[in-house]
C-alpha cells in the first residue's frame, strides 16, 4: 500500500474517494471533527483490496477500514458504532438508550441493503462491474421506498430523520448510496421525502462532499437560512 502508517499512533481510515462506504466514514469523522489521516486505496482498477496485504487488514477485502491506535476496524457501519462511542461524549449520534439503539442498528444492517442494490448498480453503472442490473436497481427502488415511506411516517410525528428528531449514525450509514442512486440509473424523481432528507444533510455542520454529492444548491438569505428553487425555506 502506497502509505502505510508507519506509527501505530493516530487516527488513520483505509479510503477510496469514489466509495460510499469510506464517505460516510470520512463524514461521521467530520462532523465529530477528528483529526484522521486518509490512505487511499486503488479499489479500481487496482484492486489493491484485494492484495494480500490489504487482506491482512480485512480478510473480506472490503474497504472502509479504520486504524485506530493500531486497533484495526473493518465494516462502515461497525466504525460508525465505534467512533461514536469512543468519540462523541454528546452521545448524540448513538444514544445510550436500548430502544434507539435497537432501532438504529435496525437502520445500519438496511444499509447494507442498501449497498448490495443502489452502490452495486452504480458499479455496474460507473465501473463496469458485471452484476445483474436490474435485479440492482429493482431492488434498490424496493428499498427506497421503504425509506422514504418511513422519513414520510417520521414527519407527521415530528421527526426529520431516520430515527429521531435530529441526525444519528442510523442516517449517516444510509445516506451516501441514497444520494448516489441516480449514478446507477436508479431515479429519485419517485421518492420527495428522500430528497429533502438528502437536502437537509448538505445544511448540517461540518458536512463535506464526494464526487456525485454536491453542494446544496440553494441560496441564503440575511439571517443565513437556505431557500431553494420552489422558494422553500430550509432553515
Ligand atoms: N459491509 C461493508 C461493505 C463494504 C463494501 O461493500 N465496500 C466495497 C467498496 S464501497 C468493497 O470493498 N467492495 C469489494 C468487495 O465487496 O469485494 C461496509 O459497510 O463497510
Amino acid at each position: 500500500m502506497s502509505s502505510k502508517p508507519n506509527t501505530q499512533k493516530g487516527l488513520y481510515l483505509y479510503d477510496y474517494i469514489l466509495s460510499g462506504n469510506c464517505y460516510k466514514v470520512r463524514l461521521f469523522l467530520s462532523f465529530l471533527q477528528l483529526d484522521h489521516e486518509l490512505i487511499p486505496i486503488d479499489f479500481f482498477p487496482g484492486f489493491e483490496h484485494k492484495q494480500t496485504e490489504f487482506l491482512e487488514l480485512n480478510p473480506l477485502g472490503q474497504i472502509p477500514v479504520l486504524m485506530d491506535d493500531g486497533f484495526v476496524l473493518p465494516d462502515a457501519q461497525a466504525i460508525l458504532v465505534y467512533l461514536a462511542a469512543k468519540y462523541d461524549s454528546t452521545e448524540a449520534w448513538y444514544p445510550k438508550d436500548p430502544k434507539l439503539q435497537g432501532r438504529i442498528t435496525q437502520w445500519l444492517a438496511f444499509a447494507d441493503s442498501i449497498t448490495g442494490s443502489c452502490s452495486a448498480a452504480r458499479l455496474h453503472d460507473k465501473l463496469g462491474f458485471k452484476l445483474n442490473i436490474e435485479q440492482a436497481r429493482k431492488k434498490g427502488h424496493q428499498n427506497l421506498r421503504l425509506l422514504d415511506d418511513h422519513l414520510v411516517e417520521n414527519k407527521i410525528v415530528g421527526k426529520d430523520w431516520l430515527v429521531l428528531n435530529r441526525p444519528t449514525i442510523a442516517d449517516i450509514a444510509c445516506f451516501p448510496y441514497v444520494a448516489l442512486a441516480e449514478e446507477g440509473g436508479i431515479s429519485l424523481n419517485d421518492y420527495p421525502a428522500a430528497r429533502s432528507w438528502i437536502n437537509r444533510f448538505k445544511k448540517l455542520p461540518q458536512f463535506i462532499v464526494m464526487p456525485g454529492i454536491p453542494p446544496l444548491h440553494g441560496m441564503k438569505n440575511n439571517e443565513g437560512k437556505f431557500f431553494n428553487q420552489e422558494g422553500l425555506c430550509f432553515s
